[in-house]
């Protein structure tokens, strides 16, 4: 039975082939894996592609032998997502990521006055009101340097800040680096969040962080960069000024386009601390899917309190939720 490949999958297979950088061929293993049809005459070649995965995964984590006794480094390729959203800070060497994800969680990265002292990914939670964002701080991106897990941690990240340097006089043009860098790695930034035809290509919605604001009085720096990205979310932010700290964390939220909605068992308070996270426009019955899939196919109908509602006004499955709501489940 003929496999009956798309023109794609060979396109990417010739990629495959080529990459060296045993992450990005693991990333493009997967990918070819998906792009696969399912049928009777691709089976050899899907289990062969497993084959080759699991070798590759061997490889990265050091598992099998290592060849001529060379020490793998841990694999850094995926940061387990926690909170409402989970967000990737890149940019070039010394813009301040490292600053801003020391401010804005608990984690404590290295900050330095010399570039490219973030030598690996390292995540913390930033508190926003009620809920909490996972904020990763990455090494920087340069012609100097690019570690090839990146493109794996911002392909699954929920959206990415780019970190634009004011004070720097190359801000413009380490910024283009990074995008036509990226660009090469099939990822584009974008400004607002886009699905695309090819599964190769991924589009990542981007907010610009315009950091070290205070060094840019005459906002020369923030007209280049609305130039050179318009369209862009874009929010200027100083380590010094708590303002504009607040500034970042309402934009990411914003951005994000998600919803808080809380709940209330039957007869007891509001829970206030764990809010159900929905993407803005979430119905009940994804309210009650997003705790336990069987939860809802046992749900008859809700209660709902909020802006513009009846107080406990008994609503039906297919209702729209907004921010704030209060809802209490009759299954
Ligand atoms: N003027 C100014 N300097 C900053 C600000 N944030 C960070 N820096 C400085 O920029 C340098 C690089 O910071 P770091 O966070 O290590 O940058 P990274 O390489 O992007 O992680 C350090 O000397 C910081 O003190 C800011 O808001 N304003
Ligand atoms: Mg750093």
């Amino acid at each position: 039975m003929p496999a009956n490949l798309p023109p794609q999958y060979y396109e990417l297979e010739r990629e495959f082939r080529a990459e060296k950088d045993l992450r990005e061929k693991l990333r493009l293993a997967q990918e070819l894996l998906v792009m696969m049809p399912k049928h009777k005459g691709t089976d050899k070649l899907q289990a062969d592609m497993k084959g080759k995965i699991s070798k590759l995964r061997k490889q990265i984590e050091g598992g099998g032998a290592p060849s001529h006794g060379a020490r793998q480094a841990p694999t850094h390729d995926h940061i387990e997502k926690e909170g409402a959203g989970q967000i990737i800070l890149i940019g070039p060497p010394n813009s301040g990521k490292s600053s801003l994800v020391d401010a804005l969680t608990h984690a404590k990265p290295i900050v330095a006055d010399y570039p490219y002292s973030t030598r690996e990914p390292i995540a913390g939670m930033m508190p926003f009101e009620t809920i909490q964002f996972q904020l990763i701080d990455t090494p920087p991106i340069s012609p100097d340097s690019f570690e090839g897990y990146l493109t794996s941690l911002i392909r699954n990240a929920d959206l990415a800040v780019l970190v634009c340097d004011l004070e720097a006089d190359t801000m413009l043009t380490d910024l283009l680096f990074i995008r036509e860098k990226l660009k090469e790695r099939h990822i584009m930034l974008t400004c607002e969040k886009k699905e695309m035809d090819d599964p190769r290509l991924c589009a990542k919605k981007t907010i610009l962080c315009a950091h070290k604001a205070f060094e840019d009085e005459d906002c020369n720096k923030r007209k280049e960069l609305s130039k050179e990205f318009p369209n862009f979310p874009t929010v200027a932010t100083s380590i010094i000024d708590d303002k504009s700290l607040d500034g970042f964390k309402k934009m990411i939220y914003t951005e994000m386009a998600i919803m808080r909605v809380y709940t209330k068992p039957v007869g007891k308070d509001v829970e206030y601390d764990d809010p159900i996270i929905l993407p803005i426009g979430g119905t009940v019955v994804e309210a009650a899917t997003s705790l336990h899939r069987d939860f809802a196919a046992k749900l008859k109908f809700a209660k709902i309190w909020g802006e513009g509602k009846f107080d406990g006004q008994r609503v039906q499955l297919d209702f729209e939720l907004s921010d704030g709501d209060i809802i209490e489940f009759h299954i």
